[in-house]
């Protein structure tokens, strides 16, 4: 059935509930002088190339690439735009490898038609912090689909990262393979209410008109919590400290440092936002959220163009009550003009996702381990990773 992830290093159907097969690594790792030196044949219509993400040139190909070709909801009415500066700050966080961006382009031609890229991550599953690829934008353009290139640059982009001595990766993909460490569920909670259901993205509940539905979705005008504010560089070194307590509680957490908190979660606009709650008595910094910016086109509306979608990244809360800090989240989100605010189940995301009025959307993501078998399948609620 998978004829290719069957031939691979991860959890197969087959093994699940076999709790004589051993946590951790499922091949060892062997000397990098011994990892295959040249790139994986591809057909002869089509040749490797690196993507320099920071020449405009570049980035304008992937970006046209990803926006007609990259991820659709499964009745194909919106597609993922990831923006350019977006792809910038995505693909080049401490200590990134260029070699690790990888397109594929058309011989004649030069046109990019396909991508696949990793970043280095220090990840932690249980008590064990192995270093990590993340695998994201793996794209084939529509043209060029079920010809079995997908396999070829997931193995090309296995060879590059093993050749950096990495021997493990975490990817998410909302389509079921061998084999999810955990199955996540999408959660919506409307900020325009009137352009959600006029582009198809909701629809008026049952025994619900559009004037009660945009007052059900009401927020007031400015936060409530004291001392919320946007984080600053100043703010990295508290915020580490704050993110890395919270994160250990989960069993799959990254490990951040200050440098990965000032990439991941310095404020970037129309990229990331970040806010903190700093006590206005001890000037103690107690809370954090933080959300990313990734708008959808609209497929063949009249109308809109344009879905702009926020989505929940890390939030931590010690004094702040969860539900208060992401209703101010939700608050900053709405006065940004988004239409929509967006988080999966993880962490403890499920404890105001109702109450919120966040409801259920139709897809599900599912997270992966490349090269790491884990005993039992994970609750949303023990991950504490979020990729973009
Ligand atoms: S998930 C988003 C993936 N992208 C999209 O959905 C965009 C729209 N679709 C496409 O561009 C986030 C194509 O449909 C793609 C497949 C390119 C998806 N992950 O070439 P063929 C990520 O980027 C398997 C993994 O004929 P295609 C994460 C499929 O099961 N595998 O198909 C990426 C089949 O194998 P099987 C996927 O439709 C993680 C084979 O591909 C997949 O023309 C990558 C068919 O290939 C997916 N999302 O192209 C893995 N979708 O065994 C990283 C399909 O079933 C692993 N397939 O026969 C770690 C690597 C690093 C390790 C380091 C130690
Ligand atoms: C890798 N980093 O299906 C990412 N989105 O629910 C790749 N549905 O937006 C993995 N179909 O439910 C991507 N509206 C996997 C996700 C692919 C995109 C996707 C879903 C997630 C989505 C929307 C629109 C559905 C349109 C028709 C949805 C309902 C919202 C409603 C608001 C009011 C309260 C109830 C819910």
């Amino acid at each position: 059935k998978h004829k290719f992830w069957e031939t691979q290093p991860v959890g197969q159907f087959k093994d699940q509930g076999d709790t004589s097969l051993p946590e951790g690594p499922i091949q060892l790792p062997t000397p990098v002088s011994e990892v295959k030196q040249e790139p994986y044949n591809l057909p002869g219509l089509y040749e490797w190339t690196t993507c320099d993400i920071d020449s405009e040139e570049t980035c304008a190909e992937v970006y046209s690439l990803l926006t007609n070709n990259y991820v659709e909801d499964d009745e194909n009415m919106f597609r993922f735009n990831y923006s350019k500066e977006f792809l910038r700050w995505a693909l080049r966080p401490p200590g990134y490898f260029k070699s690790w961006h990888i397109g594929v382009r058309v011989k004649v031609s030069k046109k990019l038609v396909a991508f696949i890229t990793g970043i280095p991550a220090r990840i932690r599953v249980g008590d064990v912090v192995v270093m990590k690829a993340e695998i994201n934008f793996l794209c084939v353009h529509k043209k060029l689909r079920s010809k079995r290139l997908a396999p070829v640059m997931i193995k090309e982009v296995t060879r590059r990262v093993h050749l950096e001595n990495i021997w493990q990766a975490a990817y998410t993909a909302g389509v079921v393979l061998p084999t999810p460490i955990a199955t996540c569920q999408y959660w919506h909670r409307s900020l325009n209410p009137k352009k959600l259901i006029d582009v198809g993205f909701s629809r008026l509940g049952a025994r619900m008109t559009m004037s009660r539905t945009i007052k059900l979705y009401k927020l007031p005008e400015s936060t409530v919590t004291p001392g919320f504010r946007k984080m600053e560089l100043l703010d990295v070194p508290a915020v580490t400290r704050l993110l890395r307590d919270y994160l250990r509680q989960f069993i799959v957490a990254p490990v951040f440092d200050e440098d990965d908190v000032e990439h991941w979660l310095l404020p970037t606009e129309n990229v990331v936002d970040s806010y903190l709650v700093e006590s206005p008595e001890t000037h103690e910094i107690t809370d954090f959220c933080s959300f990313y910016t990734l708008p959808s086109s609209i497929l063949g509306n009249q109308n809109h163009s344009i879905l702009k979608a926020a989505y929940s990244y890390y939030n931590v809360s010690t004094k702040t009550p969860l539900l208060q800090l992401m209703n101010d989240a939700l608050i900053v989100a709405k006065q940004r003009d988004f239409d929509v605010f967006n988080a999966l189940d993880v962490m403890h995301n499920e404890s105001f996702l109702k109450e919120l009025k966040f409801g259920p959307g139709d897809g599900q993501l599912h997270y992966y381990l490349y090269n790491y078998r884990v005993k039992h399948a994970l609750k949303p609620s023990e991950l504490g990773l979020v990729l973009l």
